[in-house]
């Protein structure tokens, strides 16, 4: 479906609080995909188990001073990389700077990320529902960048059993959320096969949080 809003450089308010910017990341691209690889050789990516023991279909990595990890023992921010022992690589300038940028615009100035996982979706992967409530500190926004493929984001309510919006992300993207709708239910459905001309057969995601 054409419509004028889903044009690069538009931006869409789809909920309270919650802003998509529609092609922010595009003049950045390169570095951007530079950056996810540079992160991605030092902790690369992996799938990693829920508390309920399922593996997940989308691989993650982080970088910045925390990063999001799940396995047996819960889902919770850390430190130290648990496959390589060492600390999550720094965040990349890049990142940092689209994500500040993103959020001031979204009217969240003042963002300071500390925390930014990278998820790969291949082809067939997909994110259900949920909240993201292991940050600490609940004023802060969340700033999610696409790249690749692209993906229906699915934004929902305070109750898993709301009904969801259905949002098509594309390559360069960069959705805003906090305030109001910070707490609501969202995920990501299967990612249809294909290939994106400078990323692939996958989809990225950045998502920036304040976490610590
Ligand atoms: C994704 N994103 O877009 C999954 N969470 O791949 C998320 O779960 C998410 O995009 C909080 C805020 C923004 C997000
Ligand atoms: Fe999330």
């Amino acid at each position: 479906m054409l419509d004028l809003f889903d044009l690069p450089g538009t931006e869409r308010r789809f909920a309270e609080g919650a802003v998509l910017l529609r092609g922010l990341a595009l003049p950045r691209e390169a570095e951007l995909l530079a950056a996810v690889e540079g992160v991605t050789a030092v902790s690369p990516f992996r799938h990693m188990v829920t508390p309920g023991g399922f593996t997940m279909s989308v691989a993650m990595s982080n970088c910045g001073a925390a990063g999001w990890i799940t396995d047996r023992r819960g889902y919770r921010y850390g430190a130290i990389d648990p496959e390589t022992g060492n600390p999550w690589p720094a965040m990349p300038d890049v990142f940092r700077a689209l994500a500040m940028n993103a959020a001031a615009r979204a009217g969240y100035p003042g963002f300071t990320p500390d925390a930014c996982l990278i998820n790969r979706y291949e082809p067939s992967a997909r994110m259900t529902l949920h909240q993201d409530k292991n940050e600490r500190d609940y004023a802060a926004p969340i700033v999610s960048v696409s790249l690749g493929l692209p993906a229906t984001f699915l934004f929902g309510g305070k109750e898993r059993s709301d009904k969801t919006l259905k949002l098509p992300l594309q390559h360069g993207d960069v959705a805003v959320w906090g305030g109001a709708s910070r707490m609501n239910f969202h995920g990501v459905n299967t990612v249809a096969d294909g290939v994106h001309p400078l990323v692939g057969r996958r989809r990225l995601n950045l998502t920036f949080r304040k976490a610590l």
